[in-house]
């Protein structure tokens, strides 16, 4: 039934799918569009809007925690579908290098995790901290791995004074080098306000935006 789908409908309907938590028929559509050749960061792009349809409805109270866990789940078998194809779609010579965690107090990763894939394709070399990383675990980091481009990740409201705390620290640090690495903000939440009271130097909400700036950050390093 879904071969005979528009693209339009294919998105919409794979939106749909991971936000009504349908595992099985949400990766028979991804499937499907791999066999139709749609373009697999458009693919994330959808399931990344059926995961925020998600979280709508665990604040609206109609889903639980295990709700969370299992677009978790789903995304994440979504992404072993894909990897193969962004890795070869996507690849360039070596490029920057990157240190990258989700802060402290958040475990959130399936994003940054998206960002890794793809900086990698990009040719960045990733130095990836894990999760709930503490501002000093970066700072120690950065000193042995002296990166062009610090990023960090949080989705929760929680996590703005951790990635504030972060930036004082690295800021902070004795060696000038590392005190002005550029710092990037990322996660679905944030905003331009969130960016200024962090002192970051620049915040997306999608990784493909995160590619391009770090980017454009090289080039002006
Ligand atoms: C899946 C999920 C979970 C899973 C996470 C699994 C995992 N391994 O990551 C689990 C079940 C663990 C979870 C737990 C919780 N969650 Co949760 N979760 C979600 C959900 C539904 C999807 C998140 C996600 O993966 N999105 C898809 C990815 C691809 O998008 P993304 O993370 O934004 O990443 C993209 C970009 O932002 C960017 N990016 C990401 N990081 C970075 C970093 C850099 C440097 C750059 C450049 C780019 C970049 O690239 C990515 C790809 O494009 C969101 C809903 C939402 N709106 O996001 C809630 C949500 C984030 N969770 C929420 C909450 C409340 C919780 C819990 C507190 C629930 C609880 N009662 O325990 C706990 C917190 C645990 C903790 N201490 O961290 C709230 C946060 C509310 C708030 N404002 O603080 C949300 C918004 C749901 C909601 N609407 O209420 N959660």
């Amino acid at each position: 039934m879904e071969q005979i789908l528009s693209t339009n409908d294919r998105r919409v309907e794979l939106i749909r799918r991971v936000a009504d938590l349908e595992e099985q028929d949400a990766l028979k559509l991804v499937r499907i569009r791999i066999e139709v050749n749609d373009d697999p960061l458009t693919i994330v792009e959808d399931c990344q809007e059926g995961m925020r349809m998600v979280g709508e409805r665990y604040e609206r109270q109609e889903y639980f925690l295990s709700a969370l866990i299992m677009a978790g789940e789903i995304f994440r078998e979504v992404m072993d579908l894909l990897t193969p194809l962004i890795e070869l779609r996507f690849s360039a010579s070596e490029s920057g290098v990157f240190l990258l965690g989700t802060v402290e107090g958040d475990i959130h990763d399936i994003g940054k995790n998206n960002l890794i894939l793809l900086l990698t394709c990009y040719g960045f070399t990733v130095h990836d901290l894990g999760v709930n990383v503490a501002p000093n675990e970066f700072l120690n980091r950065a000193l042995q791995v002296r990166p062009d481009i610090i990023g960090l990740s949080g989705l929760l409201t929680s996590s703005y004074d951790s990635m504030r705390e972060t930036v004082q620290q690295l800021r902070a640090s004795p060696d000038p080098r590392i005190a002005s690495t550029p710092i990037i903000l990322g996660g679905n939440q944030l905003n331009e306000q969130v960016c200024r009271y962090v002192c970051a130097d620049g915040w997306v909400t999608d990784a493909m935006e995160g590619v391009r700036l770090c980017q454009q950050l090289l080039v002006n390093r």
